[in-house]
């Protein structure tokens, strides 16, 4: 992985230069913790923002949901910026930040006091939205939906979410949270030790679960598991890990030329226009057919 860029902007000017470096390696640490499981194909880079409240959420996460990775019906299928570039390497964003989080100062003295745990547990909390545990705000908002959303079961009984590779390990679905579709319900979350919960759990939660690897999976990121990772209609260069991965590209085969390097990279070639080079990638999807890669 490539070392992420944290920018830290204290609105509270409370905090030292060291404070600032123990809240950065904790934070670096936590993208590092990720890209055990996912591929990051890029540095990211981050702004952090210390805020002395955030109403009544001790940290949030601003995400750009505005990549268009495929369609259902009239529906935009959309993943994140920072989803996107982790899993291709491409950046659509410039040089704006990737990833966007701010905590309250409260989180931050907790930290600084010791109580490491807690704010690991947010970071890796707050990435995840960014890496696509996040619902759009379901048909009405860019009439679009995340990956995410194209498993959750909207029921009378509240959210679910079935992706196919969480629902091997979680068979009835993964209860969410009621009040918001992002979060895994709190007594589901803390039975699995998973910190993508609605709420910072009692005990640790300091690490990744095999749930929250899943999870992230099915909503389209380059795992260790038969991944299925919609690209859209970007360039980008992307890792499948181990596992039967499929790429699916939101074209017709007939507008790509596919080619062989002589690395072991694999490349579809849209009409001279960009490339998509594949590596442990066994399965492209086109809108109108697939083809067995030989890698
Ligand atoms: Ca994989
Ligand atoms: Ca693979
Ligand atoms: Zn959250």
């Amino acid at each position: 992985m490539k070392r992420p860029r944290i920018y830290i902007l204290d609105k509270t000017e409370k905090l030292t230069k060291d404070n600032n470096k123990t809240i950065a390696d904790i934070i670096e640490e936590s993208v590092y913790d990720w890209s055990k499981f996912i591929s990051i194909q890029e540095e990211l880079t981050l702004s952090i923002t210390i805020e002395s409240s955030l109403g009544d959420a001790i940290a949030n996460t601003e995400v750009e949901y505005t990549v268009q990775v495929g369609s259902i019906g009239e529906h935009k299928v959309v993943t994140s910026i920072p989803a996107y570039k982790a899993t291709t390497g491409t950046d659509l964003n410039g040089d704006a930040p990737d990833i966007n989080i701010n905590f309250t100062y409260y989180m931050v003295e907790r930290c600084l006091k010791g109580d490491f745990k807690a704010f690991k547990a947010t970071c890796l909390h707050e990435l995840g939205h960014n890496f696509g545990v996040h619902e759009q705000k379901r048909y009405n908002f860019y009439d679009a939906i995340t990956v995410f959303d194209k498993y959750t079961i909207h029921g009378p009984y509240g959210h679910e979410f079935h992706g196919p590779n969480t629902k091997k390990i979680a068979k009835d679905g993964v209860p969410l949270s009621a009040s918001t579709g992002t979060h895994i319900a709190s007594n589901f979350a803390e039975a699995f030790q998973s910190p993508l919960g609605a709420a910072l759990q009692r005990g640790t939660s300091s690490s990744l679960s095999e749930l929250d690897v899943r999870i992230v999976s099915d909503c389209g990121l380059a795992t260790d598991l038969n991944d299925v990772i919609p690209v859209g209609h970007f360039p980008g260069q992307i890792d499948g890990r181990k596992g039967t991965d499929t790429v699916i590209i939101d074209g017709d085969a007939g507008s790509y030329i596919v080619s062989s390097r002589e690395t072991d990279w694999v490349v579809a070639h849209y009409r001279g226009d960009y490339e998509i080079e594949l590596r442990n990638v066994e399965l492209l999807q086109f809108r109108d057919g697939k083809l067995l890669l030989d890698n």
